[in-house]
C-alpha cells in the first residue's frame, strides 16, 4: 500500500504543471519552432537546426538548473549499449543511474558535485521538479520492476526532459557529465527518436568535451562511429573509452586500440587519447589516465558559448540569402536576430546567466585587427623574443585556461600573433 502510495506521489510529481512560470520560454519556442523553420532551403539546414535546438535547449537546461551555472560539460556518446550509464557509475562509484534496456524512457542526465544528495528533473512542462534519488530507476525502468509488485508497470521517462543529479560522489566541482541515450542505427531495436543520431551528434556539439564509448566486444571501431565523430566540432576534444574491456584478453584490447587510432588519424580526427575501461573492474586499465584527463578538464574555466553556437544559424542564414541576392530574407533573418537575442537576454538576466551579445561575438577578433593596423601606421617591427614568450609561456600556460582547450585554438591565436609581428 506505502507502495503505491509512493508511486503516485511520484506520478503526481512528474507530470506537475507549473503554477507560475517564472521563466517564460515561449516567445522564443514561437521564433525557433515556427519563424527559423521558413528559411529551410539554406544548405545543410537540417543539421545546423539541429544544432541550434541542441543549444536552445542546452540554454534552458542552464536557466532551469542554477546547479550548472559555469560548469563545463562532458557529453558522454557512443552507441547505445556501449556502457555509458554504467562507466558513469562505476567511475563516481555510485551506482544511481539505471543501465537502460529501453531507450524511450532514457532521459538525458547531468550529473554534478554537491556535498548533498539531490534529484531534481525538468518535464516536458518546463517545470522543475525534486525527486527521491531512488526514483530515478523508477522513472527508467517502470514502478512495478523495482517494487516487486504485479501492477502494470508505468515508466515515466518520456514526461521528463532532463534529470540532474547532485552527489558528493562526483569529484569534480568545475564539471557536469552528461549522460545520452547514445544512437542507434535506424534499421535497430533501440532506435527511438531519442537515439537519433542528429540528436546525439547536436548535444556533442553543445558540450565542451566528449567522452566517445566503444565496446570491446565489437573489437572495432564502426564507419557509423567514425562518421558521427567526423561531424561534431572539430575544437571539442574527445577521449575515446574502449569499454567492457573485461570481456576480452589483453592483447585483442591493444589490438583494437591501435586499429582505432589509425582509422581515426585516416579519417583526420583529432582525438585526446584511445582508453581502456571495465565498470565491472572500475580500478583497473586505464581509469587512472580518464582521471589525469578529468582533472584537466576541471580545471579549465568555463566561458559561455551560447551566443557563438546560437550565432551560427543566423550567420549561415544570412550568408545563404545574401548570396542569393534575396535581401528582403536577410532583413527578415537579421530583424528575427535581433528579437531572439533580446529575448534570450530578458531570460539570462533574470536567471544570472552572463551573455555575450551576438555583435560582441564578432569583436571578439577586433583587438588583433586593431594592434596589426596600429603597427602598421607606426611601422612598427615586431619582436621575436616576444613572440616566443608568448608562444611558450603565455598560450602553453596552464594558467591561461581556455574553454576551447584544444591545441588547435592555441595554435590559431599563436598564428594570428604571428602574423601580427612579422620576422624582422
Ligand atoms: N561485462 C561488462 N558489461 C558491461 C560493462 N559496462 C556495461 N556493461 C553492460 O552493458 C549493457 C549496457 O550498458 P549501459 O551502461 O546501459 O550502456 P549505455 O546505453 O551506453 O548507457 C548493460 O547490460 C551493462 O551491464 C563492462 O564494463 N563490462
Ligand atoms: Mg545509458
Amino acid at each position: 500500500m506505502e507502495n503505491i502510495y509512493n508511486n503516485l506521489k511520484l506520478l503526481s510529481h512528474v507530470i506537475a504543471k507549473p503554477t507560475e512560470k517564472i521563466l517564460d520560454f515561449s516567445q522564443l519556442d514561437n521564433i525557433i519552432r515556427s519563424q527559423i523553420p521558413l528559411f529551410n532551403e539554406v544548405d545543410n539546414f537540417e543539421a545546423l537546426y539541429s544544432d541550434f535546438i541542441t543549444e536552445c535547449d542546452k540554454f534552458k537546461d542552464y536557466v532551469l538548473y542554477s546547479e550548472l551555472s559555469e560548469k563545463n560539460l562532458v557529453a558522454l556518446g557512443g552507441l547505445f549499449g556501449s556502457g555509458k550509464s554504467s562507466f558513469l557509475n562505476a567511475f563516481n562509484a555510485d551506482w544511481i543511474l539505471p543501465d537502460d534496456i529501453d531507450p524511450e524512457t532514457s532521459v538525458p542526465t547531468y550529473i554534478v558535485h554537491n556535498e548533498d544528495y539531490q534529484v531534481c528533473a525538468v518535464n516536458i512542462f518546463e517545470n522543475k521538479i525534486q525527486m527521491e534519488p531512488t526514483d530515478v530507476k523508477k522513472v527508467s525502468h517502470g514502478t512495478s520492476q523495482i517494487d516487486e509488485q504485479q501492477i502494470p508497470s508505468v515508466t515515466l521517462g518520456h514526461m521528463l526532459e532532463s534529470i540532474l543529479i547532485q552527489t558528493p560522489k562526483h569529484n569534480y566541482a568545475n564539471t557536469a557529465f552528461l549522460d545520452t541515450a547514445g544512437y542507434a542505427k535506424p534499421y535497430s531495436n533501440y532506435y527511438t527518436h531519442k537515439t537519433d543520431e542528429l540528436g546525439l551528434r547536436s548535444k556533442l556539439n553543445s558540450s565542451n568535451f566528449i567522452l566517445w564509448f566503444i565496446s570491446a566486444e565489437t573489437e572495432f571501431i564502426t564507419q557509423a562511429d567514425i562518421n558521427l565523430i567526423k561531424s561534431v566540432r572539430k575544437n571539442i576534444p574527445k577521449l575515446i573509452i574502449v569499454t567492457k574491456a573485461d570481456t576480452k584478453p589483453a592483447e585483442v584490447l591493444d589490438k583494437m586500440c591501435d586499429e582505432i587510432k589509425l582509422s581515426l588519424a585516416n579519417n583526420q580526427i583529432n582525438y585526446v587519447d584511445v582508453l581502456k575501461f571495465s565498470s565491472r573492474k572500475p580500478q583497473a586499465y586505464d581509469s587512472h589516465k580518464i582521471k589525469y584527463y578529468m582533472d584537466r578538464w576541471d580545471n579549465r574555466i568555463y566561458l559561455s558559448s551560447f551566443a557563438k553556437n546560437l550565432k551560427v544559424l543566423f550567420r549561415e542564414c544570412i550568408n545563404y540569402y545574401t548570396k542569393n541576392a534575396d535581401y528582403e530574407a536577410v532583413e527578415q533573418l537579421k530583424a528575427l536576430q535581433n528579437i531572439f537575442f533580446a529575448q534570450i537576454k530578458v531570460i539570462a538576466d533574470k536567471a544570472g546567466i552572463y551573455m555575450t551579445q551576438p555583435e560582441q561575438v564578432e569583436l571578439i577578433r577586433k583587438p588583433l585587427e586593431v594592434v596589426r593596423e596600429y603597427k602598421k601606421l607606426q611601422q612598427i617591427r615586431s619582436n621575436p623574443t616576444i613572440k616566443n614568450l608568448l608562444a611558450n609561456h603565455v598560450f602553453d600556460s596552464h594558467q591561461w585556461r581556455l574553454q576551447e582547450g584544444s591545441s588547435e585554438y592555441t595554435t590559431k591565436i599563436v598564428n594570428l600573433i604571428n602574423g601580427v609581428m612579422p620576422h624582422q
